[in-house]
């Protein structure tokens, strides 16, 4: 049963079960759940709210890349570190439409475009977007792009043109954001993501884990995920990709169970949220997988890059699914 699936009057019903008044406490403590508990009481709320045999497949692509004025200490496009991503302009449109139209006629259902800009550019390079938008929106994909910091006026263009969903990061607890990113505060994420709302454009926004960053920061990002009222309609929850030149490029490994935590706790704080299993699967056992399935993931990235770095291939991820006995979303209709 899904929400999209069961009706105006059943959707409403799940709307009011939804809580947008979680206490970082109580966020806490579901987190800290014995394990075994954890993933029961994740999986029960799942199959409330979702099939559990889908999952939503979406593919990256980087429209914009290298060059990045901001110095997010994870990232291989900051222009203050020395990482090997070659940077590349802003591509064509008729390629990344011709690349979308590929994706969609792999069964892909959600297209997303990924600029390395600290803030969305006005102007030919904005236009170019937009032209991009309506032609992957016309594939009758779920368009979704991530630009940077955009204004209200923006977002409404973006939404005109077929936009259906943005976007941006919190990526950890406020305490710790500022010993991963200095050239921007956590206030901009919050007003970016207003602007989005406000323009009726779906929010997609989630964090990264593995920064080494402490248990209660993990939390604190999932207490701020699950307060925004509405909740984000996807939340992407990456295992931090370690990639060598960036500060973090040699950060100790996370224990895969704390992300598996995580999903799960964001899986009951935002039931009816989908939450995308994003970065670094190719940095977890197929078995830590299969938990984040259990956990309540129900998205993943497919294809051979996520933005500059590996994600597994078709073959892997076709074998995944198969042995799960899990399959992807049905395409909308035109
Ligand atoms: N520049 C825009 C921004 O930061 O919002 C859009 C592109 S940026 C690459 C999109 C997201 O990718 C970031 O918010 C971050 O959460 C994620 N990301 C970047 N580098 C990553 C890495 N090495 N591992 C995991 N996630 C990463
Ligand atoms: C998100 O949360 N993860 C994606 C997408 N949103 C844009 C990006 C992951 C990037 C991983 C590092 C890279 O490939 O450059
Ligand atoms: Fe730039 Fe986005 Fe990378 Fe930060 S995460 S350096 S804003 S591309």
């Amino acid at each position: 049963m899904t929400r999209e699936s069961t009706g105006n009057s059943t959707a409403l019903h799940f709307e009011t079960a939804l809580r947008f008044d979680w206490t970082r406490s109580e966020v806490q403590s579901i987190y800290r759940t014995a394990l075994l508990d954890l993933l029961f009481r994740a999986q029960t709320v799942h199959r409330q709210f979702h099939p559990p045999d889908r999952v939503q497949t979406c593919q990256l692509i980087s429209i914009k890349t290298g060059g990045c004025p901001e110095d997010c200490a994870y990232c291989p496009q900051s222009a203050h570190y020395d990482s090997d991503v070659e940077r590349h302009g802003l591509l064509d449109p008729q390629h990344v439409i011709s690349v979308a139209q590929d994706a969609a006629s792999r069964g892909v259902t959600r297209f997303c475009m990924g600029a390395a800009w600290r803030e969305a550019p006005n102007g030919r390079e904005f236009d170019k977007v937009l032209e991009m938008v309506r032609g992957v929106s016309a594939l009758g994909m779920e368009v979704c792009c991530t630009l940077g910091m955009l204004t209200e006026g923006q977002a409404v263009r973006l939404r005109d043109a077929g936009l259906t969903a943005y976007n941006h990061n919190l990526d950890t607890s406020p305490e710790f954001y500022g010993s991963i990113i200095t050239t921007r505060v956590y206030d901009e994420r919050l007003q970016t993501l207003a602007a989005v709302r406000k323009a009726g454009i779906t929010v997609c926004c989630g964090g990264i884990l593995g920064m080494g960053e402490k248990d209660t920061d993990r939390v604190g990002l999932l207490h701020q995920l699950a307060t925004l009222q509405p909740h984000p309609e996807s939340v992407p929850i990456n295992l931090l990709v370690r990639v060598e030149g960036t500060p973090l490029a040699h950060v100790p490994a996370l224990d895969p169970l704390e992300m598996v935590r995580a999903i799960a706790t964001a899986r009951i704080l935002m039931p009816a949220s989908r939450v995308r299993l994003a970065a670094g699967r190719k940095e977890l056992s197929t078995e830590a997988v299969i938990l984040c399935f259990l956990a309540g993931a129900n998205s993943i990235f497919v294809g051979e890059k996520l933005l500059t770095t590996p994600n597994p291939g078709a073959d892997e991820d076709e074998l995944l699914l198969q042995n799960l006995g899990m399959k992807p979303l049905e395409p909308h209709a035109v």
